[in-house]
């Protein structure tokens, strides 16, 4: 990305006070190296991982040596939240206010939102919440003094992927966790070597090549989906498939797998059966067993993130650690004493852990006071559903870009990949208002009418719109159910991309 060019954006960073940020114990990402990292070469020339999968530590340094190699430092104000931002039509110019240890306000010609897809943490809003004696703590804002919970009674709720991870590392220190699960999670082993000097020094040998095929596939990630119908292959040829794709780790069973798993129900049972056999053993406890990995799925496999674990379902099998089906006993109420279930028992709790997810996607850009040429906030905008084009930009909201958000393949795909492909784009879009004397680009209605039509076109095939995720807004009450991402796969997205500014820019209007 050329440098001089992003002077003139005002950056508004992932997160303001990053390491403040999701650092829950046992948080990590669930994409492995060298998938997970910029291709550009001073950026891994004179990197090492320690971990295949790494922590929330290493992924700080990573991002801390990014900021080095990149020198952005100097361009970047950390510790600062932005409140508003409104384009200023008399001035063509945005108009952007924050806090930090004083009020601050800045002007700009372009704004870019890099406001991510997990920003805005969902607490639902329990009676009683208030009321609890004990400690609160939402993963996404743990504290950064590591909270010292050993001995404590503690509950999780949720187990999404966040929930996962924290679950399996307080079990360990718990006088007593208790989880509340509403949906089971479908979690595969993640399989996470450390890495040494020697397997650096490959990953690095084969970075370009590796990066290269990256770029071809659905998801941006080393493995693809296999054409092929599950239920037409003998058994012990797809058994053979299965295992390997399940030996490997991670995401791989799924976005290596058969592609008929995501489309067809029958296909999807097969694999999500596969699962149950390989999880089933690892818990000893027969009723905990069918609520963790019961015998009709939740949801078709895969269409809610899955989540990779180390020892999640053995956690399950410690004397100290305690299920509560929320599908049989939902929580009524928050007590001083802590969590009171429809079946009239009361959970004593010290430290409550809301492992309850984000009002994903939209929710980062929503929650800033954004206005665009018209004054309109744009989550008043966005009340009966989200309008972008190319998940990049909003009509009337001119000059303004966002990456890794709404209506893009954001979370269905390999972050650095897609976000790397959405800045190119972005830049070329600026170099060409700046070499041809223009002031303002604007997405027109119609191009984002159209765009939105497609994205739910796509968000309707398969099966993902059958289960109740963040993908489609299901997770927050009230928010519109629609399809949030772009899920026709990062080669459709950039396709359609590039057709557009390969005709001077279709779909836009420049002043
Ligand atoms: P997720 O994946 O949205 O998970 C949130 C969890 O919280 C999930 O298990 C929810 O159950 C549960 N939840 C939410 N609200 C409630 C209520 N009211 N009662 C009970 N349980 C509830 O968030 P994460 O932070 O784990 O992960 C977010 C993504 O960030 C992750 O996939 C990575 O890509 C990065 P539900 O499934 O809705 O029944």
């Amino acid at each position: 990305m050329s440098l001089s060019l992003m002077h003139r954006l005002v950056l508004i960073p992932l997160t303001t006070q990053y390491r403040y940020w999701n650092c829950y114990p046992g948080a990590r990402v669930d994409l492995e190296v060298p998938q997970y990292q910029f291709s550009a070469a001073e950026t891994w020339s004179q990197w090492d991982w320690k971990q295949r999968y790494p922590g929330r530590d290493e992924l700080v340094a990573y991002f801390e040596h990014i900021t080095k190699v990149w020198s952005l430092h100097s361009d970047i104000d950390f510790n600062t939240k932005v409140e508003s931002a409104h384009w200023d039509k008399d001035m063509s110019q945005w108009r952007v206010t924050a806090q930090a240890t004083q009020p601050q306000s800045y002007r700009s010609r372009f704004l870019c939102l890099c406001t991510g897809f997990a920003a805005k943490p969902f607490m639902p809003p329990y009676p009683g919440l208030d009321s609890f004696k004990g400690t609160i703590h939402h993963t996404s804002h743990w504290p950064q003094e590591k909270v010292d919970l050993t001995n404590k009674r503690i509950g999780v709720i949720g187990t999404g992927a966040s929930g996962v991870q924290a679950i399996q590392e307080l079990g360990k220190v718990a006088a007593r966790l208790t989880v509340f699960q509403r949906t089971p999670n479908n979690a595969i082993p993640i399989r996470n070597p450390t890495l040494d000097e020697k397997q650096n020094q490959t990953l690095r040998e084969n970075f370009v090549e590796s990066r290269k095929q990256q770029l071809t596939t659905f998801g941006g990630f080393l493995y693809d989906f296999v054409q092929g119908k599950t239920t037409d292959l003998p058994d012990a040829e797809r058994l053979a498939v299965y295992e390997k794709l399940w030996s490997g780790g991670g995401l791989q069973f799924q976005l290596g797998n058969y592609i008929d798993m995501m489309f067809d129900p029958a296909a999807n049972a097969v694999a999500y059966q596969f699962w149950r056999g390989k999880t089933l053993p690892r818990i000893k406890d027969a009723k905990k067993a069918e609520i963790l990995a019961p015998r009709n799925p939740p949801h078709p496999f895969g269409t809610k993130r899955i989540s990779l674990e180390l020892d999640y379902f053995e956690t399950f099998n410690q004397p100290n650690v305690e299920l509560v089906n929320l599908l049989e006993a939902p929580i009524v109420q928050m007590m001083p004493e802590g969590i009171q279930t429809s079946d009239g028992v009361v959970h004593e709790l010290d430290t409550l852990v809301m492992a309850t997810g984000f009002d994903a996607i939209t929710g980062g850009m929503t929650q800033i006071d954004l206005r665009g040429a018209s004054g309109q906030p744009i989550s008043e905008k966005w009340q009966n559903g989200v309008y972008t084009y190319l998940g990049m930009t909003v009509h009337d909201f001119p000059n303004m870009f966002f990456v890794y958000g709404p209506q893009a393949p954001t979370a269905f795909s390999a972050g650095p990949v897609s976000v790397e492909f959405q800045a190119d784009w972005i830049v070329d879009c600026l170099k060409h208002i700046v070499t041809n004397n223009l002031t303002t680009i604007n997405a027109t209605a119609e191009a984002e009418i159209d765009y939105k039509a497609h994205v739910n076109e796509i968000g309707g095939r398969g099966l993902f719109h059958q289960a109740k995720s963040w993908y489609f807004g299901a997770n927050v009450p009230g928010k519109p159910r629609e399809a949030l991402l772009y899920m026709a796969g990062l080669p459709a997205y950039k396709e359609i991309c590039l057709d557009s500014s390969r005709q001077a820019y279709r779909g836009f209007e420049f002043k």
